[in-house]
């Protein structure tokens, strides 16, 4: 006889039944995490510690996930901002000196330019040694995509004294540059407004 048959009311019998509901309580809700549709693509790219990761962390904020290309343990992390009413898509990049790439970092970095149907690429440099970042941006405007400067870590730059002007600096450059502080929350309202040039606004269509 089965032990479900059984007419006892033994150990046995209540065990299986509990079991029965805890293991049913215990089983994942499968619940479907609903679909992003991602209107738009910005990449932040640049040297090591220039504070890419930050600037990530301070715009898109919680949860991120990375991805990689086949054959490399190098990640890119990737989360949605909302900009201008659309769901935009941020890459944090691995660090870059230059687009001829001597490492690993670089590699990654420069392939994802080329593969990522990118819409802007944010070129984050540090406030206090601009000159020697600025080569970054010379070769990264050769690629034909829009580029926007993110001059990061300007409270630094100004405890030495150094003033970045980003009227002048954006009137030599002829792309769009914004100084800020990503580890003081200072100019973000300013980029995030500057990168809303370069989400696909649809045309206004009127029906006579
Ligand atoms: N003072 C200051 N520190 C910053 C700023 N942005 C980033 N950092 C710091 O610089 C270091 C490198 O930043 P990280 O985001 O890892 O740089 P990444 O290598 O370009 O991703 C970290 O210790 C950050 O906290 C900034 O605007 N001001
Ligand atoms: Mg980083």
């Amino acid at each position: 006889m089965k032990c479900n048959q059984c007419p006892d009311s033994c150990q046995n019998k209540s065990q299986t039944s509990n079991s029965f509901w805890q293991n049913l309580w215990r089983k994942p809700l499968k619940m479907k995490s609903p679909e992003v549709i991602s209107e738009g693509t910005i990449a932040l790219v640049g040297s090591p510690n220039v504070g890419k990761s930050l600037l990530f962390n301070v715009l898109t904020g919680g949860y991120t996930t990375v991805s990689n290309y086949p054959g490399t343990t190098v990640e890119a992390s990737r989360n949605y901002i909302k900009i201008a009413s659309k769901t935009i898509t941020i890459i944090d990049t691995p660090g870059m000196y230059s687009l001829i790439p001597m490492t690993e970092e670089e590699r990654f970095s420069r392939e994802l330019l080329f593969r990522e149907p990118l819409d802007l690429v944010v070129h984050v440099i540090d406030a206090k040694s601009l000159s020697r970042m600025l080569n970054l941006t010379f070769q990264l405007m050769e690629t034909q995509v829009p580029i926007l400067v993110a001059v990061n870590m300007i409270d630094e730059a100004e405890k030495l004294g150094i003033w970045v002007n980003e009227k002048q600096l954006e009137a030599s450059l002829g792309i769009p540059v914004v100084t800020l502080s990503a580890a003081q929350q200072r100019g973000i309202k300013s980029l995030t407004a500057k990168m809303a040039n370069y989400v696909h606004i649809p045309a206004l269509s009127y029906s006579y």
